[in-house]
């Protein structure tokens, strides 16, 4: 075995965006375009010499293949350890898990999460640092810069490490330990919640079923819900990892988690259905005819958290990013709680996390955490609900209907518009960026503007600050509009407009959400001619 060194140059586009860097699976198989990436961020991270990582990702096309390089590329690197789940696999939340629990210098996710995978479709690979969460923009700055300015990579020449079998091997002078994917996290699950109070939901019939929409949750799933808890075999469908999901989109929403819910809509709903993404951080949560809203859900979970054992002393406080509606701070303001407003994606709770100032947060984008692990981690929201629903012995749609009665409801609903051309994007979010400023005061299809603003945000940790985060323009009576582009999508652009509304008229709860929202809907339009940019008359999907 020996280590060669290989020159390369830059290629253009090298910057992570929401959540690590996401391209085509091909791209990712250029000539040395996964391999400039990891060199890119041994240079951010200091050299990996003498350090420890944690390595795993979802399963996807080139998982595999991917692994194998980054292994030479560690070994090649002087790495003293790479700490990896069987297989090349671990979801995202127990990766986060395993860093923390190793105390190791971070570690690599390979994962394009709810993105489609497949030679023809996503790829991804994200740093996480040592707190077990996604590395901040500082350090993803630095891999950027690394990135744009490489001019050679070490590799080690060896044959392929067998990643199948647990236990500790070597390459060249790296140690490698192959773990159980689920081990580890299962064993966390159980501090968390109360296992006891689960068994007997279960052996007093409360049906379940979970959808892993093949991709990574379907181990972890299975070995918690029914080889531990006692859901009944098959509760937990989907749940073969594949390379391409299943010809799916393993994003759990409505409508890519349509087979669910057409389950959980008919004569013969089980009790409680959830669903869960590509990496296994995201949920979605859906009762016997009640789909929950994520922004709702995270509301509920906050209201209701003190039931699980992990949380039974109370909340330190709580955030959501900023699109997430503010169900949430209703919460909040009535338990007493600090309220935080972050940017869209998980990297920046973390500092709150690690500074004790949050207990749980969660983005509207269905994923929901707490500070066991600094990703968000979709089976846990499972669990927490089932806890909460096994102390209170309501269903979802009672708890539903409980929780607004108290709190009042955000209607509340996010519209995609996919692969939309770039430039056209860019224009309208341009157009209505100069707009902001003239819009308080007045009135948008019969709506008085209260405030319009770009959103940015000053961690209270660091001081740092990020900037350009979405548009948002809010309404008298609590209405409220965001417009974004995504940093996750691979094709052109996606817009994602955020529109919420609030009533405390309890006739009203019970309201189709798109039918409350019809007014909101309209003066999106109206504010940033949506259809004239995008050409769209209506967007791919709704959530
Ligand atoms: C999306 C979501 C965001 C989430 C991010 C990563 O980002 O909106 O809330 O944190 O995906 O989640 P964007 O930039 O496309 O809106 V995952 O589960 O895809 O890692
Ligand atoms: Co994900």
């Amino acid at each position: 075995m020996s280590v060669i060194t290989v020159k390369t140059a830059p290629i253009d586009g090298q910057k992570p965006g929401t959540s690590g860097l996401r391209k085509k699976t091909r791209v990712f198989m250029g000539p040395h375009y996964l391999e400039n990436f990891v060199a890119a961020i041994w240079s951010a991270i200091g050299g990996v010499r003498g350090k420890t990582l944690v390595l795993g990702g979802d399963g996807r096309y080139f998982n595999d293949r991917a692994a194998q390089v980054i292994l030479r590329m560690a070994a090649a690197s002087g790495a003293k350890k790479m700490i990896v789940g069987q297989g090349a696999l671990l979801s995202t939340p127990a990766a986060s898990h395993l860093i923390r629990l190793n105390k190791t210098d971070g570690g690599i996710i390979m994962s394009a999460s709810h993105n489609p995978g497949g030679p023809d479709e996503d790829f991804g690979v994200k740093f996480n640092t040592p707190n077990g969460g996604p590395a901040p923009e500082n350090v993803t700055d630095k891999m950027v810069a690394a990135a744009a300015s490489i001019t050679e990579y070490q590799i080690m020449e060896a044959q392929d490490v067998d990643l199948s079998t647990l236990g500790t091997t070597t390459l060249g002078d790296m140690e490698i330990e192959i773990v159980d994917p689920v081990a580890d996290y299962a064993n966390l699950m159980k501090e968390l919640f109360d296992f006891n109070a689960l068994r007997d939901l279960f052996a007093g019939g409360f049906t379940l079923r979970f959808d892993a929409m093949h991709a990574i949750t379907g181990p972890y799933a299975k070995t918690i819900l029914e080889d531990t808890l006692g859901a009944a075999p098959g509760s937990v469908v989907n749940a073969t990892p594949s390379p391409d999901f299943g010809g799916g989109h393993p994003d759990p929403n409505p409508i890519w988690a349509k087979e669910l819910m057409d389950v959980m809509m008919g004569d013969d709903a089980p009790d409680f259905g959830a669903a869960s993404d590509g990496d296994g951080d995201r949920n979605m949560i859906v009762g016997r005819n009640c789909y929950v809203g994520p922004s709702d859900s995270l509301a509920v979970l906050a209201a209701n958290a003190h039931l699980a054992p992990a949380y039974s002393d109370g909340l330190k406080g709580v955030a959501r990013s900023m699109p997430t509606s503010r169900a949430l701070d209703r919460v909040a303001a009535k338990r007493g709680l600090d309220c935080y407003e972050t940017p869209t994606g998980w990297k920046f709770f973390g500092n709150l996390l690690d500074d004790g100032r949050i207990t749980l947060c969660g983005e509207e984008s269905a994923g929901t955490g707490s500070d066991h692990v600094r990703e968000k981690d979709g089976l846990w929201a499972v669990l927490l609900w089932l806890n909460i629903l096994a102390k209170t012995g309501k269903s979802v749609q009672q708890m539903m209907t409980d929780h607004w009665a108290e709190f009042g409801r955000n209607f509340y609903s996010r519209h995609d518009y996919e692969s939309v051309d770039a430039e056209e994007a860019n224009a309208m979010i341009e157009g209505l960026r100069a707009k902001l400023p003239g819009l308080p005061g007045t009135d948008v299809l019969g709506a008085t503007v209260e405030s319009a603003d770009e959103f940015s945000y000053d961690d209270p940790v660091d001081g740092s600050r990020a900037t350009a985060q979405g548009l948002r323009v809010t309404f008298t009576g609590g209405g409220r509009i965001v417009y974004r582009l995504s940093g996750t999508g691979t094709v052109g652009a996606t817009l994602r407009v955020y529109l919420e509304d609030v009533s405390d008229d309890p006739a009203t709860f019970t309201k189709d959400t798109q039918e409350a929202l019809k007014d909101m809907i309209a003066r999106a339009d109206h504010l940033a001619g949506i259809a004239k940019f995008t050409g769209r008359q209506a967007p791919d999907v709704r959530t």
